[in-house]
């Protein structure tokens, strides 16, 4: 229980949480150290690490240069049963509620949980919901379920309930990686009035106002991995933590 108490204080002293997530198929290893510096250096409070689709990627050689340069926390988010590392500090244990695809459900979690027991990977029960954001994601395609319409609010608030009452630590409202657009603002406000546990809001998210949104709708933790694939990005993303960090003071 670390990784998700240390997340827990993140949110208690800074007001949310702002992680970044890491696809090992868009950051060359060279260039590993110079983001993690920059992310350090501009308040990130963590990272995620993993994909849908991994093609080119290592996993384990990612998260392994990651914490070279960091002991911020660094946590699986498995796209696949192959994206489970001895390496990482948690991982995300995913259960996809907004789908029926049982696989996704109770299935893989099946195959990647004796490998945890071994490796003594914390596993932090997350319940991951796809919400529809204007095209078919990678995500939605590669785990074959349905997003949940982004003009039915009170369908993600039933969803997320019923995953906080299967005991689930986190709810993941995920737009999908590089979505056109992000999880609407009202569904975030429903939502959060009706859980206690917190809220990971992801997905299209481009710009500090719009997290900011999210924040003050409700989301405890925001998260973004598209936007700064791009190098030409990265000076944004002290401005993303400021925003997201709403305890901390505001620049002017
Ligand atoms: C995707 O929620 C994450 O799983 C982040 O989304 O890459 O669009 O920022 P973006």
């Amino acid at each position: 229980m670390k990784i998700l108490k240390n997340i827990e204080k993140t949110i208690s002293d800074k007001g949310a949480a702002y992680f970044i997530l890491i696809d090992p198929d868009k950051l060359p290893l060279e260039r590993t150290k110079t983001f993690i510096e920059y992310c350090e250096n501009a308040g990130v409070d963590g990272f995620l690490i993993g994909g849908s689709l991994m093609i080119h990627g290592n996993l384990d050689e990612s998260i392994i240069e990651v914490k070279k340069y960091t002991n911020l926390p660094v946590i699986i988010f498995p796209g696949s049963i192959n994206q489970v590392s001895k390496n990482a500090d948690a991982i995300l244990f995913i259960s996809l509620i907004s789908g029926r695809n049982a696989e996704h459900l109770i299935g893989k979690h099946v195959q990647a949980a004796p490998l945890m027991k071994k490796y003594g990977l914390e596993s932090i029960p997350t319940g991951y919901m796809l919400i529809e954001s204007g095209q078919t994601t990678t995500a939605e395609y590669i785990s074959e379920s349905k997003p949940i319409p982004r003009n039915k609010p009170e369908i993600a608030a039933a969803t997320a309930l019923a995953g906080e009452y299967l005991g689930m630590k986190l709810i993941y409202l995920e737009g999908g990686s590089g979505a056109q657009k992000s999880v609407p603002t009202e569904m975030i406000k429903l939502v959060t009035s009706q859980l206690s546990i917190p809220v990971i809001v992801g997905g299209g998210i481009k710009t500090p106002m719009e997290a900011r949104e999210k924040v003050d709708a409700g989301a405890e933790i925001i998260v973004t991995g598209n936007f700064f694939e791009y190098e030409k990005n990265w000076s944004l993303i002290k401005d993303f933590a400021d925003s997201i960090h709403k305890n901390q003071p505001q620049k002017v």
